[in-house]
């Protein structure tokens, strides 16, 4: 590993920007720390575990009991879901929430940015082990840029002859002071599909309060969907995170709350308290079909 430390910052590190470390379980990760802004990425899963802007509290929320292992899904921060979101449709076999997450990607390209931000690219091709999951020529490159923002794009690439078809989520974890002391504001109006109750339908008729355990997938109508922008503010920490999305019909909203927390290993019992996912999706009909050499880019920017 640490071979690999040293070649990886020998031809991409940015002095005093980006720095390659071993991380937990030896694992390699992305150090970021430029004028505006501190993150910690993961080869792992393309995963970010981290964002801080200067003076500013982390925006992301991560499992103090979060494992780090080889091919096992981080909890917390941004997960990379793709290429498809939730239980596989038709092979309940296969991974929840696709294979990316559990991938460790390749670095293809850092940068230190004008306005002093400064991007990280990773790349994620096919292989004989994602063919064994999905048997598809791609290529996948995730470009995370870290300033003031933080900015998130997921390019999916066909590479292939046949047209494929491509589903997943930045499936963020934020931080906030008290759940019940939140409300997201963006999907008035909005439809969404209740995975707590038989998938029915429902209409989001206020902002949203979180009050019990809440897993949705709220998605726009063809002509709203352009762009969308959703917003936590944060009575206890007296502030307010905006997810600005694009390439994205479908915005998913999670908690576990106490009885599922407690239920996972890798969940503190708590931690529901302390945490809302805000998924800039393509899940469900939002998912995309790219003909040979189309390419398709989900992407999120978070900011304060
Ligand atoms: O995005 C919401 C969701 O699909 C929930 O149903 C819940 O399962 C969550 O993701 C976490 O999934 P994971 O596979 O990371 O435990």
């Amino acid at each position: 590993m640490a071979k690999q430390i040293e070649a990886l910052n020998a031809e991409f590190a940015l002095p005093n920007q980006l720095r390659f470390q071993s991380g937990e379980n030896g694992l390699p990760k992305v150090q970021i720390d430029n004028g505006l802004a501190t993150a910690e990425i993961y080869l792992q899963g393309g995963h970010i575990t981290a964002f801080q802007p200067r003076g500013c509290e982390p925006v992301l929320w991560m499992s103090l009991l979060a494992q780090f292992q080889s091919g096992k899904a981080i909890r917390g921060g941004v997960p990379v879901i793709w290429p498809w979101f939730g239980p596989h449709a038709i092979d309940k076999h296969k991974p929840q929430h696709g294979f990316a997450r559990t991938t460790e990607w390749q670095v293809s390209a850092t940068k230190s940015l004008p306005d002093g931000s400064t991007q990280l690219q990773l790349q994620m091709k096919d292989t004989p082990a994602t063919h064994a999951l999905w048997p598809h020529a791609f290529e996948l490159n995730l470009t995370v840029t870290v300033g003031t923002e933080l900015k998130i794009e997921l390019t999916s690439r066909n590479t292939g002859e046949q047209t494929i078809t491509v589903g997943g989520a930045l499936h963020s974890y934020f931080a906030v002071g008290d759940i019940e002391k939140i409300h997201i504001d963006g999907l008035l109006g909005h439809n969404y599909i209740d995975q707590l109750d038989g998938n029915r339908i429902k209409q989001q008729s206020e902002a949203i309060h979180i009050r019990q355990e809440v897993d949705r997938i709220y998605f726009d109508t063809e002509d709203t969907c352009t762009e969308g922008i959703c917003a936590i503010f944060d009575a206890q920490l007296l502030r307010q995170i905006y997810i600005k999305r694009t390439g994205s019909c479908s915005t998913v909203i999670w908690n576990p709350w106490e009885n599922k927390a407690k239920a996972m290993a890798d969940f503190p019992d708590d931690g529901y308290r302390q945490m809302v996912c805000i998924e800039t999706a393509n899940a469900v009909d939002d998912v995309r079909h790219l003909a040979s050499g189309e390419t398709h880019t989900l992407s999120q920017i978070i900011g304060l």
